[in-house]
């Protein structure tokens, strides 16, 4: 296959956003979804569409290596890398050095820098941001069948007559697995959505257990409870196949010992509670996935095995339609726990303490070296970071000074290190500006390798764009860099497929059986073969039709690799969160995911469209909270917790419980003032797991007292804000627009306006107004009869002109600028406002759709069919149909728009 792109053939590749692993035929001017692909069968979400926007390549200009900021090249900084790395496990021991992963690498990526540190770097100190999104499941996994294995894949979620959703908000983090579990329904089924906080999921719910947070393995040992009482257990299967039934049974009474005390520590109401006990217990073909709300737990091992005790119990493990199904969050997290990317394991599903493991990856990987025992998780890492244990600390496609809980720490410790380097495929990130050494690294589209999803199905990542000047692919980055400490010979890849053939014959060396993960069979795969490999589900055995026999349930005969062969049922305790909401903390924090961006922003942040559904950092509170609290909805507020603080603007939506608040993961400092989720997390870990109680801070809530709201709009490539106006503001936010850059900004006092002007653009503006009397300030700044700069400051938010039609002012011709500046003087706006943007595909907003329902259209076909929204990718179907609903068939009510 060619390497070059034509920009008339597409691609097949797989999107690197969510783990449903969607595969996407891609161009560099556009993307569809492959409808070859078993995962997504042609569809993609608002996040696969627009991926050609958020390519990296071009976005900014392409950079080289850097050491202490100053561009250098390749060689010299690898050597650089090499040295840091010498000279630490010289003076200190290889406990010095320390690599921190992400589940965004691709597999052969990850292989290598697997092998790098703990085989011939000799450090254990590898961890990844794995450890804030799947360690608990992978620890549950570990605890009840003996090795970290999702039984089930995407069709049991379609098969399943109950679909228990818990801590999951598929719709908005699995787009396209929620349409399949959509388009599935058929009369009968039920499902049951675990969730503190309406979602745009819980749409879908016949049942939604809205239930105090933390309290799910008090919910699901109460199930086992009842389902024993009803004598509804397997108790063949249990007899045969599982062991821990009696000690399980014990503790589940103990945290849950009956109905309704299970009603009452969930705050849920009886009949629902029985409701979805009755359910589960009727229903053979039961499906429970999972996510974040389980996982990021200081009880999220627990509360899987608690999930998974109710699974084995009933025998609902590997069957079509039935098993626990833990949701995977990231493109690769699968494949980094294949390679062995988590502190605590050692390789290819095998953990140090695994007989004869260490011996065998040794002999393997030929070296003297291996790490000999687990080595710290990443909250514990970067606390080793903190006290100067670690010297050198690698970082490699992740953003631990956004993501990792007490972000003040984190920064501190990065800020401490003596060489941090980082890895990334974009120059400016919170964490890049700690980097001594910064390696640009190659970005989707640029590089080549594996990915491995949810269910466990393996599909290749292809590029299809040239490599940018002064850039490397990861693997090839630390091959180097391994072959600058010396060990040419395990590290003379040549390409990717040279990675995957020796991480497919290690998951089959000394493997009779012991191992589950086993690909064995693709050791051998031609280069030619694995251009063209098609996405295969492990383990994989030779055999069967195209010479590969593939694996779509595990467990189905009872046999699991443990000693015995038996699962483990787990007796499960109740641990309370880490922080308790009190006096001077009322208030409980959950944090999460928003439908159209991805984590950090680094990539998602490039395109305007996905700026629209959500356009600045938020903060919902429900009416009670707000009632005489000064809170207004659409205001600014503020959030203080322990460790810091979060400005956000206020959506005020009973969808959460009163006394909690939701917040949005993703704005950091290159896109707001002071809006970091993780400013409010302790660093509060499951002490089985090492993950990070990310949904469960503490924090009071008060107005931020502004005088003034204003917008400065800037052209397209200013994407800082001035630093005088970021000095001047208690709250910025920047917002990517389709023809310009946005901010919001507002101030607890008046600025001198044109004094500020003269600071950031060393002149008068060219058109001003100014009228005291309302506090109103407009300006622009014009360069060669062009936008240079519009400065719109109002007493109040409300009073302010439309940013869509502000941006288009960036578009225009001067005739056209002339009309605009003058409605501008007279302070109106000549466009009606969109509102919050529904349908990113068609740019639809929620005041246009709203009008199309008030004036008949009656459905979604409907208002797909005029406005064109949902016609797409279709992620915004649960928030179109809220709307519908939120309209009486003849009334004008207002609707309730923070679905
Ligand atoms: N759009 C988008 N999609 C993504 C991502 C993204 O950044 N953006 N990231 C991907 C990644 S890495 C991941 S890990 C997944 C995460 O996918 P999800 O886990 O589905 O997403 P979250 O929004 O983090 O959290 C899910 C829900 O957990 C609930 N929750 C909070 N506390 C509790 C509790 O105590 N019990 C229960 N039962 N629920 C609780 C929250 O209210 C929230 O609605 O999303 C993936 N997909
Ligand atoms: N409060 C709170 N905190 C959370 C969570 C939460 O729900 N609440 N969720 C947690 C979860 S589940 C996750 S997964 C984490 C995610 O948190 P992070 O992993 O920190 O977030 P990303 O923005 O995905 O960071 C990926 C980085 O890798 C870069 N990158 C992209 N592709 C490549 C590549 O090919 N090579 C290299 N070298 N770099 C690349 C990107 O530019 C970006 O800087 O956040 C966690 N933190
Ligand atoms: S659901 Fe969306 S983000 Fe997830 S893999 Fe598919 S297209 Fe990508
Ligand atoms: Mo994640």
């Amino acid at each position: 296959m060619s390497r070059h792109q034509n920009a008339s053939i597409p691609i097949t590749t797989t999107c690197p956003y969510c783990g449903v692993g969607c595969g996407v035929l891609a161009r560099v001017d556009g993307v569809a979804g492959d409808s070859s692909h078993p995962a997504n069968q042609g569809r993609l979400c608002v996040k696969g569409s627009a991926l050609h926007e958020t390519l990296v390549t071009g976005s900014e200009p392409s950079f080289g290596p850097r050491v202490g900021g100053k561009e250098v090249g390749w060689e010299h900084a690898i050597d650089r890398v090499a040295s840091a790395i010498t000279d630490a496990v010289r003076d200190h021991g290889p406990g010095s050095v320390a690599f921190y992963l992400s589940g965004q690498l691709l597999t052969e990526d990850y292989y290598v820098a697997n092998k790098l540190a703990k085989g011939f770097v000799g450090t254990p100190h590898v961890d990844t941001n794995s450890r804030l999104c799947m360690s608990s499941a992978v620890a549950a996994h570990k605890r009840a069948f003996g090795e970290d294995c999702v039984p089930g894949c995407y069709e049991d979620l379609e098969l399943a007559d109950l679909l228990v959703l818990a801590g999951s908000n598929a719709a908005w983090a699995h787009p396209v697995l929620y349409q399949r579990m959509k388009a599935a329904h058929r009369a009968g089924r039920k499902v049951v959505v675990i969730d503190p906080r309406q979602t745009a999921t819980s749409e879908l719910a016949d049942l939604h257990l809205k239930l105090r947070p933390g309290t799910d393995t008090q919910l699901f040992n109460g199930l086992l409870v009842w389902m024993h009482e009803q004598q509804a257990l397997n108790v063949e299967y249990l007899t045969q196949h599982c062991s821990g039934v009696e000690e399980t049974l014990k503790a589940a009474k103990r945290s849950a010992p009956d109905i309704d005390a299970v009603a009452q520590v969930c705050d849920l109401a009886l009949e629902d509670v029985k409701a979805f006990y009755q359910w589960f217990t009727e229903t053979e073909r039961t499906v429970t996935a999972f996510s974040q709300g389980i996982n990021q737990s200081v009880a999220g091992t627990d509360k899987g095995n608690a999930i998974i005790n109710c699974h084995l119990a009933t025998g609902r493990v590997g069957r079509p339609g039935a098993g626990p199904f833990s949701l995977t969050g990231q493109p690769n997290a699968m494949g980094g726990r294949e390679v062995g990317g988590l502190a605590n394991t050692l390789a290819a599903h095998m953990d140090y303490d695994t007989p004869g493991a260490r011996e065998l990856v040794a002999d393997y990987w030929q070296t003297d070296r291996l790490a000999d025992g687990p080595g710290l998780k990443a909250v514990d890492l970067f606390e080793a970071v903190h006290r100067g244990d670690i010297k050198v600390l690698w970082v490699m496609g992740t953003n631990p000074a956004v993501s990792l809980p007490d972000s003040a720490r984190v920064r501190e410790a990065l800020a401490r290190c003596d060489t941090v380097i980082v890895s990334d495929c974009v120059s400016t990130t919170d964490t890049t500006a700690f980097a001594d050494i910064l390696l640009p690294a190659a970005g989707w589209g640029e590089k080549d390798g594996t990915v491995t999803n949810s269910e466990r199905r393996i599909s290749r990542q292809r590029r299809f764009l040239p490599l940018p000047a002064g850039v490397k692919p990861d693997w090839q980055i630390m091959s180097e860099v391994g072959q600058a400490l010396g060990h040419t010979k395990a590290f003379s890849y040549r390409k990717p497929v040279d990675i995957f053939r020796e991480h497919a014959a290690l998951s089959g060396y000394r493997n009779a059986g012991e191992r589950v993960f086993n690909i064995a069979a693709l050791e051998h795969l031609t280069d030619d073969a694995y251009e063209q490999m098609q996405p295969v589900q492990w383990p994989v055995k030779a055999g069967g039709s195209g010479g590969l026999q593939q694996t779509s349930r595990l467990f189905s005969d009872g046999c699991f690799p443990t000693p015995d062969g038996r699962a483990r049922l787990v007796p499960v305790h109740t641990l309370p969160p880490g922080q308790q909401p009190g006096e001077h903390y009322p208030l409980v924090v959950n944090s999460g995911r928003i439908r159209d961006q991805w984590h950090t922003m680094t990539r998602t942040g490039l395109a305007s469209k996905l700026f629209a559904h959500r356009d600045e950092p938020f903060i919902e509170v429900h009416p009670d909270d707000m009632a005489g609290s000064g809170l207004l909805e659409g205001g600014l507020a503020v959030l203080n917790g322990p460790s810091g603080q979060f400005i956000g603007r206020v959506r005020r939506t009973s969808h959460q419980r009163p006394g909690e608040v939701f917040v949005p993961i993703h704005w950091n400092g290159q896109f707001a003032s002071s809006a970091l989720a993780s400013d409010l997390m302790a660093p509060t870990v499951d002490p089985i797991s090492g993950q990070p109680e990310s949904k469960h801070g503490i924090a009071a809530i008060k107005p931020l007292l502004a005088k003034w709201q204003a917008r400065l709009v800037l052209p397209k490539n200013q994407t800082v804000l001035p630093t005088p106006m970021a000095a001047a503001f208690e709250y910025w936010s920047r917002q990517v627009l389709p023809n310009s850059t946005g901010w919001w900004l507002a101030g607890r006092h008046r600025a001198d306006w044109l004094a500020l002007g003269w600071q950031c653009f060393g002149r008068e503006p060219e058109l001003v107004m100014e009228d005291e009397s309302s506090g109103r300030f407009r300006a622009v700044w014009l360069m060669d009869e062009r936008l240079e700069a519009v400065l719109l400051v109002e007493p109040e938010i409300g009073s302010m002109p439309g940013v869509e039609w502000l941006d288009q002012c960036f578009a225009e011709s001067e005739d056209g600028l002339e009309q605009r500046w003058s409605l501008l003087a007279a302070g109106q706006a000549d466009a009606e406002p969109v509102g919050a943007l529904v349908c990113s595909c068609f740019q639809v907003g929620e005041n246009a759709i709203l009008r199309a329902i008030h004036e008949g259209c009656r459905s979604v076909e409907a208002l797909g069919e005029t406005l064109k929204c949902g016609s797409n990718c279709g992620s915004c179907l649960p928030e179109v149909r809220a709307l519908l609903a939120s309209v009486p068939e003849q009334g004008t009510e207002q609707a309730d728009l923070s679905a």
